[in-house]
């Protein structure tokens, strides 16, 4: 089977066409990028201009273990083409992508994707607004990301956990010990992170007299205001799928992709690549 050509089962959608496209946190090279679905979105999208608002390629620290299947190679070639086809793409390195930022004092282009540091997007509606991945702010958060990453859905599972720890607690003599309790304050803590997050990143955008802020990096889409500044988070590829994108009249909007396009998270990971046969034929 070839696992290029497996195409997520959804009911067939039209190509649209907006004025700008942001998305961020793809980390293609992990096990993790949900790449069927970004390749899904790409090849239904077309736009003007083409924000990769960080965290494309996850390449963090020269990563022990690297995966990559026809999925994640689809999506590259699916941005290149339209790079290639006139959509101006930018791309703004973000912290697992780092090893470009190197690169950025050069004003560097490659295949059509320009480079940056940053950038300034003005939508049709006349408003300009500063975008950039966002982990600049980390020291400001101070958060553990891994903490960032815990949504209700790992809650719902630790409380299931939970039952089991506490049985295996019980059969080995010791008191009970609520896990989820534990979870829950870790949730807290996270949910604190990523308020001060959004708001150090309103701010930044209000400083440098801007109508709002497109960043990425806690894999959290949002879209709200903060004080008179409007906070856009594009979210990421591992876990919520979603995209900004710009009408043409300047109209914004988070896209939920597997909820547009009735995409299930479960049954559509790509057939793994090296299928390893037996060494011994199995008694019949
Ligand atoms: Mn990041």
């Amino acid at each position: 089977m070839n696992a290029i050509a497996a195409e997520p089962a959804g009911p067939e959608a039209e190509t649209t066409h907006y004025r700008a496209v942001f998305l961020s946190d793809v980390h293609l090279g992990t096990r993790g990028s949900r790449a069927e679905f970004l390749a899904d979105f790409l090849s239904h999208t077309r736009c003007d201009t083409l924000y990769l608002v960080g965290d494309i390629i996850d390449g963090w620290r020269l990563r022990r273990s690297w995966y990559w299947d026809g999925h994640h190679d689809r999506v590259l070639r699916l941005i290149l083409a339209a790079a290639n086809a006139g959509t101006t793409v930018l791309y703004i390195p973000g912290n697992h992508d780092e090893m470009m930022r190197a690169w950025l004092p050069t004003r560097l282009e490659i295949a059509g994707i320009r480079l940056c540091q940053d950038a300034v997007h003005r939508t049709a509606d006349g408003r300009r607004l500063l975008v950039m991945h966002g982990d600049e702010f980390d020291s400001v958060v101070r958060y553990a990301r891994v903490l960032a990453l815990l949504g209700d859905r790992a809650y719902a599972a630790s409380l299931v956990v939970n039952r089991w720890f506490n049985l295996l607690r019980r059969r080995l003599g010791l008191p009970y010990r609520s896990l989820s309790a534990w979870l829950k304050r870790q949730v807290k803590g996270a949910v604190k992170a990523i308020d001060r997050f959004e708001l150090a990143l309103a701010a930044e955008a209000r400083s440098r007299g801007l109508d709002g802020v497109v960043c990425g990096h806690i894999h959290h889409p949002e879209m709200r205001e903060i004080e008179g500044v409007l906070y856009l988070n594009d979210g990421d590829w591992v876990e919520s799928c979603t995209a900004l994108v710009e009408h043409a009249d300047g109209r914004l909007e988070l896209i939920d992709w597997p909820r547009r396009r009735g995409l299930s998270f479960l049954g559509t990971r790509p057939a793994r690549t090296n299928v390893r046969t037996p060494s011994r034929p199995v008694a019949a």
